[in-house]
């Protein structure tokens, strides 16, 4: 659901510090476990909702999951509504398209991050399913949030079938140069990966070389699994962190409202 300030100003707002994304796979979980995962995150202070991931979901299973998320935002605005205690803005969360490719859109997104993988070798995800899905998005309304992508090694999966040139530890120079290009691209945001379920994070120095270019807003995801993880990465000037595999291998919903939690305290007071 959209917040009043609308989905860009929503994200880029530094007022509030370095917050939290919880991804989720539609390819990974059914529609309903999707959508009781994304509440429990926002009730444990997610502020915002991707989805997408995997790279060979179709369509109609990330529309089914988008639209199982905004029907259950919009009871829960409205029970909130009805509550002269409970807020109901602590509801309007944006969801967002996450996708690893043009095919797996869906119109019931507030958003998408529109992405150059910056670092691929690969026409196609420079610029080829840009191209695909461009028309699309035009079609259905998607907002586009113009976002620089970069990966990191280890790099898993999208590192692999994004056909990246991977960034290591030690190249803050061209850590620097791709914050830069994306600057002069236009991007909006440049989110620095490391990969779904990596062994190591975005290391710190990577992140403080993107973060001298200012006008970026930052996300980094990838390994992250703890407050302190995450607190490094926060400290050294993310604005966003993004969790994906710890909100899905938590074995109840209790556990994963812990863990959310866990991250999102840790972020909180290490860039207030
Ligand atoms: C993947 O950065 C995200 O694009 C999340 O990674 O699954 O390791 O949290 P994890």
């Amino acid at each position: 659901m959209l917040p009043d300030e609308g989905l860009l100003n929503y994200l880029l707002d530094q007022s509030f510090g370095c917050r939290h994304i919880t991804l989720i796979d539609p390819g990974k979980q059914s529609a309903e476990i999707a959508t009781r995962r994304a509440i429990a995150a926002i009730e444990s202070g997610a502020s915002m909702i991707f989805v997408g991931g995997s790279t060979d979901t179709p369509d109609e299973v990330v529309h089914g999951t988008c639209k199982s998320i905004q029907e259950a935002l919009e009871l829960q605005i409205f029970a909130a509504s009805q509550d002269p205690l409970s807020d109901e803005n602590k509801w309007r969360i944006p969801v967002v398209l996450f996708p690893g490719g043009a095919h797996a859109l869906s119109p019931a997104a507030d958003g998408i991050t529109f992405m150059m993988l910056m670092n691929s070798k690969s026409r196609k995800f420079l610029i080829g399913e840009q191209l695909r899905g461009a028309p699309y998005l035009e079609k259905f309304g998607v907002e586009p949030i113009p976002t620089g992508y970069v990966v990191f090694s280890p790099g898993g999966k999208v590192g692999e079938v994004g056909d990246a040139e991977l960034i290591d530890e030690g190249q803050e120079d061209t850590v620097y140069a791709y914050a830069l290009t994306a600057k002069m691209f236009g991007f909006k945001v440049l989110y620095l990966e490391a990969g779904s379920g990596a062994s190591t994070q975005v290391d710190v120095s990577s992140i403080e070389s993107a973060r001298q270019v200012e006008e970026l807003c930052l996300v980094v995801g990838g390994g992250i699994r703890s407050g302190e993880q995450a607190a490094r990465a926060a400290k050294a000037g993310a604005n966003w962190i993004v969790t994906g595999t710890l909100t899905e291998d938590a074995s109840s919903m209790e556990e994963l409202k812990q863990r959310v939690s866990e991250i999102v305290s840790a972020i909180q007071s290490s860039s207030s």
